[in-house]
């Protein structure tokens, strides 16, 4: 059971609400629908795009959807189905190849994807897309390939697709071909339970819009100073007691072991691998309220609701700490289908040079020794090297030596530049939410930086990927996540996936532009930046998101004179 208060009462929602919210979607759906949609208006952008103006596809309402004979290829198909038939109201039954070809096709190949791009041997998440007036054509050398080209053509659809209650409208795709492939394998986003606690729901939708943009990893920060939100069955004290806290004094609140497997379960179908976070051995205050035996003193501290940092820390002197480390990565590994586990690392200022080193290499023997590969904040690049290990760096500056020295004995690094690419931080100075510890972050700044080159003595193989960190201090809603993931996390996900030389500022700003009907009939809260020329429309549909009528009302409306609107059409 989740505690989630907040959203327990967002779901009631009554009819005359259901009915206002479904017809306000659909209209914003007809009105707000860009009038032509072309083949290389997708996000992140694609490696190849042939259009071929002539050979557009429509949609029938007796449309199946065939798939090759493969229960991950299958389960695909049934996303794809599923993404469609609300909008539509059409059955698009799914069923395998061969041997009816029908008109939408996912065909699994050991060769795919071909074409120009396709030189790359090792490709796992490539994907092709044909699509003509008799057919869209997906193909790919496995399903999360499929995946991929699923997402690229549910934005190919009109806007209105999105409604989730059928709307009249000409199902056109844009005829061509793209074919397709990410430029790094590891494309994440964080979210901090640990300061604000969301529920599975919650966590469920942020997973979604991972999705919509090849995202393939969600880190979950789940232990923090703040509160614990994983429930641990040998030391159950961690949930319960350190659970129940929270910045700002909220009630908090903690996954079951049953929660957290829906959440890896709904992932793992979006082909997302969940990150679990134990931030060791700093910012431990919630477990030391929970269990004092872990306190350097001894003595359980008060518990904390405030926002400073670096005070807490686990006793690394105690052979107790490593019991409750090696305890609660054991029974997380055992919940997390995924090869990470993230050991945290930083800002744990009181615990200095061997003390620290030493109890980081220790940790990451206790990941190694669960079979997994050990993340942590870059701070432990001190420590010694084990095979595989990922750094995540935070930094501000690109002149990293301590990183560039861990990279040459071996580690990875995946980029979380805190002034590109932490989502907390405020879009401008009168962003109502966030922080600008390392300074504000727009669009644009999100988007001016090349994993490859950023970090000095890092070579581009040293990099995993990219990462876009949410810090939840100042972050209390659904509604307040999505305003600042989007249209920023859009704009990292492409430089994770999209090759430099198909990307550019001017082509973003356009593309993210059409997006935002898309996210108004998703019923996506985002910041309407004034860097994106936002397609214009009457006035009164550009005010509110679309409420979603099978999640209820947008769980937090925002206060007046809070900016958290569709699209501002100034
Ligand atoms: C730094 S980034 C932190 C977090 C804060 C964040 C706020 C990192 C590894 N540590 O504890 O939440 O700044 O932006």
């Amino acid at each position: 059971m989740s505690r989630t208060p907040r959203t327990g009462v967002a779901r009631a929602v009554t009819p005359a609400a259901g009915a206002l919210a479904r017809s306000a979607t659909q209209a914003a759906g007809r009105l707000l629908t860009p009038p032509t949609i072309g083949l290389g208006d997708v996000v992140p952008a694609p490696a190849s795009v042939r259009p071929r103006p002539a050979a557009d596809f429509v949609l029938a309402a007796d449309a199946a959807i065939r798939v090759s004979a493969d229960a991950d290829a299958r389960a695909v198909a049934d996303h794809l189905a599923e993404l469609l038939r609300p909008a539509t109201g059409y059955p698009l039954p799914v069923a395998d190849l061969p041997p009816a070809p029908g008109p939408l096709q996912l065909t699994l190949s050991a060769a795919a994807p071909h074409g120009p791009v396709a030189t790359v041997s090792g490709d796992a998440e490539g994907y092709r897309l044909d699509i003509d007036p008799d057919t869209v054509r997906i193909t790919a050398g496995t399903a999360t390939g499929l995946f991929h080209g699923v997402q690229t053509l549910r934005q190919l659809l009109p806007a209105a697709v999105e409604s989730r209650t059928p709307v009249a409208q000409h199902w056109v795709v844009p005829g061509g071909s793209i074919v397709d492939r990410p430029r790094f394998p590891y494309r994440g986003a964080m979210l901090d339970v640990a300061r604000h606690f969301f529920g599975v729901e919650d966590v469920c939708r942020v997973i979604d819009h991972l999705a919509r943009y090849k995202l393939n990893h969600l880190h979950l920060h789940l232990t923090d100073d703040q509160g614990w939100r994983i429930a641990v069955d040998s030391w159950p004290r961690l949930a319960t007691v350190g659970g129940r806290t929270a910045v700002g004094g909220g009630p908090g609140g903690w996954y079951t072991a049953a929660d957290y497997r829906r959440i890896v379960g709904h992932a793992a179908r979006r082909h997302v691998t969940v990150v679990p976070e134990v931030d060791l051995p700093g910012h431990t205050n919630a477990a030391l309220v929970a269990y004092p035996e872990l306190a350097p003193d001894g003595v359980a501290p008060p518990p904390y609701t405030g926002t400073e940092v670096g005070f807490s820390y686990v006793d690394p002197t105690n052979e107790r700490t490593y019991d409750f480390v090696a305890d609660v990565l054991g029974e997380l590994a055992a919940l997390t289908p995924g090869p990470w586990l993230h050991i945290g690392g930083d800002e744990a200022y009181k615990v200095k040079g061997a003390a620290y080193t030493g109890f980081v290499e220790r940790a990451q023997r206790i990941v190694a020794g669960l079979g997994r590969t050990v993340v942590g904040w870059h701070q432990i690049a001190p420590a010694g090297q084990v095979d595989g290990r990922v750094l995540q760096w935070w930094g501000t500056d690109g002149d990293d030596p301590a990183v560039a020295e861990a990279v040459r004995r071996g580690a990875r690094v995946i980029l979380s530049p805190g002034n590109h690419a932490y989502l907390d931080m405020k879009y401008a100075p009168d962003t109502p939410i966030g922080h600008d510890w390392a300074g504000l972050i727009d669009v644009h700044r999100a988007y001016h930086w090349d994993p490859a080159t950023h970090l000095t003595g890092v070579p581009a193989e040293a990099v995993l990927g990219v990462e876009a960190p949410l810090w939840t201090e100042s972050v209390t809603s659904l509604a307040e996540i999505e305003f600042l993931l989007f249209p920023r996390l859009p704009a990292l996900a492409e430089l994770a996936w999209s090759a430099p030389s198909t990307r550019s500022w001017a082509g973003l700003r356009a593309r993210l532009a059409g997006h935002g009907p898309r996210w108004h009939a998703a019923g996506i809260t985002f910041h309407p930046s004034p860097e994106i020329p936002w397609p214009a429309g009457p006035a009164d549909q550009a005010l509110t998101p679309a409420a979603d009528p099978h999640r209820g009302p947008v769980p937090h409306q925002p206060a007046p004179g809070r900016d958290h609107t569709a699209p501002d059409t100034r």
